[in-house]
């Protein structure tokens, strides 16, 4: 057999599709997607990209047969209309399953984040028996530091404050034999230079191994464009969506993923902390929109 399958790297589904389509036409077929993301120390020069592999009609159809996988035509270079494998694919792409040691969850007021983190810390402490570390950097609101504490209590975990980068870099020494570290941050006014400044010193004196764009799905597309212009250029890696349950639809996190540039770690659906915190796979999130345009809720 030839070798008529080509590699076609971008830094998300969308772009890598219309390189596809580009080159390829209207006969490409998708044999399989690959993303790769960063982790550690390597942010600092890597980026996340994509990657997928296609080839024109017949000899992809053969080469996929050969790999089991099912070939899938490529038919718009954009993220393509909800329902088809096609969608399930760009999905695919955009869902991030890592679980590094050290997260760091960001973003505006309200969002979930604190919610977030006792979520998390339940799922690997209570769950996998994990040494959960808190740390939070929340001190600009009376009861916020209480907030994390209540939960860290609950549950037994340490914790810290860290309020600046010294006390910082002091709290990530001192939880180090931790197996999971959570660092919640102060939700801010990020429009702010001064607010993402302080932020951008604090992230870098944790340095963890992902940081978490926290952000509710009840935020409007324009307002969540804007929010996201002031992140894009910082050290997001991921996305955490919050707020599920009070969106008026799913296409919401469609939307979400089309307008911020960043892969999905983890979807929230509720104020229950540990149970309302979902790991959505791209199946499950493709067989969600399309439910939900069968009941017309959409
Ligand atoms: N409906 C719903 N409410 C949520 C969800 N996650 C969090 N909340 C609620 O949103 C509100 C704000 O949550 P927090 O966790 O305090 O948000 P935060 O991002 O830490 O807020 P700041 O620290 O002020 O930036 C609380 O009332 C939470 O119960 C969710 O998935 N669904
Ligand atoms: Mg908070």
């Amino acid at each position: 057999m030839t070798t008529s399958v080509e590699r076609f790297r971008a830094p998300d589904m969308t772009a890598a599709l219309l390189r596809v389509r580009e080159e390829l036409g209207q006969d490409a077929q998708i044999i399989g997607t690959r993303t790769y993301e960063p982790t550690g120390i390597r942010r600092l020069w890597e980026r996340p990209y994509v990657e997928v592999f296609a080839g024109r009609g017949r000899a992809a159809e053969e080469q996929a047969a050969a790999r089991g996988a099912a070939a899938t035509a490529v038919r718009s270079g954009g993220p393509p209309t909800p329902g088809g494998s096609e969608f399930e694919a760009w999905l695919a792409g955009r869902i991030s399953r890592l679980e590094p040691r050290s997260l760091a969850l960001v973003g505006p007021t309200g969002g979930g984040k604190t919610t977030t983190i006792a979520k998390l810390a339940a799922r690997y402490a209570l769950d996998r028996g994990e040494r959960v570390g808190l740390i939070t950097t929340d001190t600009y609101r009376i009861g916020a530091v209480h907030h994390l504490q209540t939960y860290a209590e609950i549950m037994g975990l340490p914790w810290r404050v860290a309020q600046d980068p010294p006390a910082m870099r002091e709290a990530v020494a001192a939880l180090a034999y931790c197996d999971r570290l959570l660092i919640d941050t102060s939700g801010r006014n990020f429009r702010r230079d001064d607010a993402r400044r302080e932020l951008m010193a604090l992230l870098s004196a944790a340095s963890p191994e992902s940081v978490e764009f926290v952000l509710s799905l009840t935020t409007g597309r324009e307002e969540m464009e804007e929010l996201w212009s002031y992140f894009k250029n910082g050290p997001a890696t991921r996305l955490l969506l919050t707020k599920l349950d009070e969106a008026s639809s799913v296409q919401k996190l469609v939307m979400a993923l089309q307008h911020i540039d960043l892969p999905i770690f983890a979807v929230t659906n509720g104020q229950m902390v540990p149970d309302d915190i979902w790991f959505p796979t791209a199946q499950q999130l493709a067989q969600a929109v399309a439910r939900e345009a069968v009941s017309g809720n959409a």
